[in-house]
């Protein structure tokens, strides 16, 4: 259907809204930029994740310490809920020194994303968080 004649011209010369040439540059390099530091990130996120795991078959190495704690940690039941606290604590009693639980920490970062201490102290009750801190700091 036809647009009556001011209508259709009414259309033609509306005022253009446009985004200036520069804006649209600057806010096109942000995205990018964003999208790169993004995407980069996440790779070096993904090549370290699998430098551990491919270190965590090795006995004595701080990925094998990371992934056996992290897996006391998802010994959950049935609710979701639920940490070998016996296996973790017999791996902590393992790690033989300070600088070893320093790295083993690391290790748990990369292979997670979390936090080794604060995934203790929620995995953990208060209890066991302090048995835990014990073992922990009377390491050489
Ligand atoms: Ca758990």
């Amino acid at each position: 259907m036809a647009l009556p004649l001011l209508a259709a011209q009414a259309i033609q010369n509306r005022p253009k809204v446009s985004v200036g040439k520069q804006t649209t540059t600057i806010l096109l390099a942000t995205g990018l930029g964003a999208v790169t530091f993004l995407g980069i990130r996440a790779l070096v996120k993904k090549f370290k994740k699998n430098i551990r795991e491919s270190q965590a078959l090795e006995e004595g190495n701080p990925a094998n310490y990371a992934i056996r704690i992290q897996m006391a940690f998802e010994n959950d039941n049935a609710f979701g809920w639920g940490t070998d606290e016996e296996a973790l604590f017999r791996i902590l009693e393992e790690i033989p020194t300070e600088s070893m639980m320093r790295k083993v920490g690391r290790a748990y970062r990369d292979l997670t994303g979390r936090n080794l201490a604060a995934d203790l102290q929620n995995e953990l009750t208060t209890q066991e968080f302090a048995i835990a801190n014990e073992i922990i700091n009377t390491k050489p």
